[in-house]
């Protein structure tokens, strides 16, 4: 039976009202609790009733980049101008037109019921909620170097030549603001690269930050804005009791210039105090505890660490795949290399260790689900490489190879070879980030016995689908299978609209 696609709908429910300026459901969401009673395990179903409420006023937005003279930051850029624009280029294969495949938000499809012949109906993702569409969508952002953003395509190297001769126009008016710059956070070979920087103290630096958010949304008639770290991985902050353990801690230790205060974390504190949503594209830890600690404190929303794009959305597939079916993993090896400017800021040994520690632990999750196969505190063996190799420039490749236990002492090993250009897989999901944080920034809810409506904890774990390794609130599970991220997303938004999660048993069809 075919499926039917429709870019719109209603739903036709008492328990959903929609005025002009928003949606209400009535919900019940239904859980099971467990405990355990004299050594058995008891499980309660539990029902809770919410109501949830979606601000239907699409935003006119913003979208900062930091690190916007980067592949990821032009491309983003390029690639919503050619959309919106509608350019199509030669290739040598035919003319291309621009889309945004990639992108969850605008190219998937959620199936949202059957009709009276059992044929399933699907909308885009995107028509779930009222969100903003990424064409409508106003770019800026900073960079360490001043190259205009026409300079900048040029040399990423992502594009084909007839497409950026197009773009030309548009991308060399738009140039990156001065941005901070300590060197000691990224790798020395992009030292040739920092002639737009600003000078001062932290806290003079920061505050300027704050002023060209606020200079960007008034100049622009923006309703929010949105800033996003595309830059260069740093290395790690180290966690210093007195420094950056607390709010008041971290403010002194601006106001004082410490050493350990990197760029990306001061970015996140002039955003919060700006009220600005503040996401990290990237593996360093930002978000160190006197950081997590302003959000929670402003009620601030703020997702991270490091796009989830390629290699490791395959791995929070695969893993999960193997041990849901009963397969054991026993080694997982993680090898690429790339040529463009991150992987040469990556082959320095501590931004290195920045991005091999994102990418190991996103199988953490999968492997604690099934103590048949692994003892308490067992864990196959995990090994990142990346290695940088100019001539490949941004066609990273990756190579995986899965050597897992089956029936009888028996050994599977899959090998997976991928080659892709980096930055467009990163666009879109930039893309999907920024949309996806503004929309769960207008939804509410509330338990249907109180008054007061709440906002979703600040820390926004249900972007965690986009996002190597996900923060989330404390004594929050992680959750990395990319299935289970895709399913919180669509069951909240569905949920926004007054309909079921898709249980998949398809009872109508079985009896
Ligand atoms: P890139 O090196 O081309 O771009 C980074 C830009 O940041 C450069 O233009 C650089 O001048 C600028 N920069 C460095 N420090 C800065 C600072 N303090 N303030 C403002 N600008 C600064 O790198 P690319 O490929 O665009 O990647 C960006 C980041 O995204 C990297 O950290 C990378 O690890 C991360 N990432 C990329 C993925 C991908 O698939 N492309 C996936 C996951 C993460
Ligand atoms: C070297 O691995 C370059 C990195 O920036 C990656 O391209 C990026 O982290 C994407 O990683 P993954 O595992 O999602 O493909």
């Amino acid at each position: 039976m075919s499926a039917q696609m429709y870019e719109n709908f209603k739903v036709n429910s008492s328990k959903v009202q929609y005025t002009d300026e928003e949606i209400i459901s009535n919900y019940t969401y239904s859980t099971s609790k467990t405990s355990v009673v004299n050594g058995e395990l008891i499980v309660e179903p539990v029902n809770t009733n919410y109501v949830f409420k979606t601000d239907r006023k699409v935003p006119k937005l913003g979208c900062m980049i930091v690190g916007l003279g980067g592949n990821n930051g032009t491309t983003v850029v390029a690639g919503v101008i050619a959309n919106r624009e509608g350019l199509c280029w030669k290739t040598k294969t035919g003319l291309q037109k621009p889309n945004y495949y990639g992108s969850v938000v605008m190219a998937s499809t959620i199936k949202l019921g059957s009709d009276a012949e059992g044929r399933d109906s699907y909308v885009p993702l995107k028509s779930l909620l009222p969100m903003v569409h990424p064409n409508d969508i106003v770019f800026g952002g900073w960079d360490i170097n001043n190259a205009d953003l026409a300079e900048a395509m040029e040399r990423a190297q992502v594009l084909e030549h007839d497409l950026q001769r197009q773009l030309v126009p548009h991308m060399k008016e738009i140039r990156p603001l001065p941005s901070i710059y300590f060197p000691d956070f990224i790798a020395a070979n992009q030292k040739d690269r920092a002639n737009n920087v600003l000078t001062g103290t932290k806290k003079e630096q920061m505050e300027q930050i704050r002023r060209d958010i606020r200079e960007f949304k008034e100049s622009n008639k923006l309703d929010k804005v949105i800033v996003l770290w595309s830059a260069n991985t740093e290395r790690f902050s180290s966690i210093l009791p007195g420094a950056n353990d607390t709010w008041e801690n971290l403010q002194q230790s601006i106001e004082r210039g410490d050493d350990e205060i990197s760029p990306s974390t001061l970015f996140a504190v002039a955003c919060i105090l700006e009220n600005t949503i503040y996401i990290n594209g990237s593996p360093q830890n930002t978000f160190v505890p006197g950081v997590l600690d302003l959000a929670i404190q402003k009620n601030v929303p703020i997702a991270g660490d490091d796009f989830k794009t390629g290699q490791t959305k395959i791995k929070s597939v695969l893993t999960d795949f193997l041990v849901s079916a009963g397969i054991k993993p026993t080694s997982i090896v993680s090898y690429n290399h790339l040529g463009n400017n991150d992987g040469k800021n990556l082959s320095a040994p501590q931004q290195f260790r920045s991005k091999e520690i994102t990418k190991s632990n996103v199988v953490d999750d999968m492997i604690a689900s099934n103590s048949i196969l692994y003892k308490e505190g067992e864990h196959p063996d995990h090994v990142i490489v990346i290695k940088y190799v100019p001539y490949v420039g941004d066609s990273k490749r990756a190579m995986d190879e899965y050597t897992s236990q089956i029936f009888m002492g028996g050994h599977n090993t899959i090998v997976i070879h991928n080659t892709c250009e980096d930055s467009l897989l990163a666009a879109p999901i930039i893309l999907d980030l920024v949309i996806l944080a503004e929309m769960c920034d207008r939804i509410s809810l509330r338990l249907d016995t109180a008054n007061e409506f709440i906002t979703f904890h600040p820390v926004f774990s249900l972007l965690s689908y986009l996002l190597k390794a996900p923060l989330v609130p404390e004594k929050a599970n992680v959750v990395n299978a990319l299935f289970k991220q895709r399913a919180a997303i669509e069951n909240i938004f569905k949920a926004c609209v007054g309909l079921p999660p898709d249980n998949n048993m398809l009872l109508e069809q079985r009896i």
